[in-house]
């Protein structure tokens, strides 16, 4: 599988259950609301360590539909991290389209914010196959406390599917920063 350097989409490996104990080492506050009916399990479904299987009803999965979706993100312990992941689903039979990119910026005060980067992705096929996709940004290492991620709509349903011209659905299951 090809993966550009500092931004990539790549194909999630299948996760089986494992029973391991999950440290949750951040807090979200989400700026945009989850639609009710897919609310996953809660605010911080996003950083539970729970992730979605190909199925969005389920409850690691929560859905916004025709906005970008904005979140804070705020680290237990300032750290030094590498790249910033978020896990999407791709389910166009259901108008649940992968994000057209995400934007970060960071902190360390909670005050002042930085640009850490951002990731564009392109739609390139019509695979109506359920899948999960992450969308990874890579930064040199940088010492964070806080981030702000910006989560891009695809844009309307395109002319060639069924719903054209109709807002479409981001599903997100985790946010992982490593
Ligand atoms: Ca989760």
């Amino acid at each position: 599988m090809k993966r550009q350097q500092g931004v990539g989409l790549v194909e999630s490996k299948t996760i089986k259950s494992v029973f391991t104990k999950f440290e949750q080492d951040k807090r979200i506050e989400l700026k945009t609301p989850y639609a009710n009916q897919y609310a996953g399990a809660g605010p911080q479904t996003l950083v539970d360590g729970q992730i979605g299987s190909n199925e969005y009803r389920g409850t690691e999965w929560q859905g916004f539909n025709g906005q970008d979706v904005e979140m804070l993100i705020e680290l237990n312990q300032a750290k030094e991290i590498n790249a910033v992941t978020v896990s999407s689903l791709k389910e166009l039979r259901s108008w649940i389209f992968p994000p057209k990119g995400m934007e970060v910026s960071y902190s360390v005060d909670g005050v002042n914010y930085k640009s850490l980067g951002k990731v564009n992705f392109k739609l390139t096929d019509r695979d109506e196959t359920a899948k999960r996709l992450e969308l990874q940004l890579d930064v040199a290492p940088t010492t964070v406390k806080y981030l702000k991620i910006k989560v891009l709509n695809y844009g309307a349903c395109p002319d060639w599917h069924l719903g054209a011209g109709n807002p479409t659905w981001i599903f997100l299951d985790e946010i992982v920063i490593k």
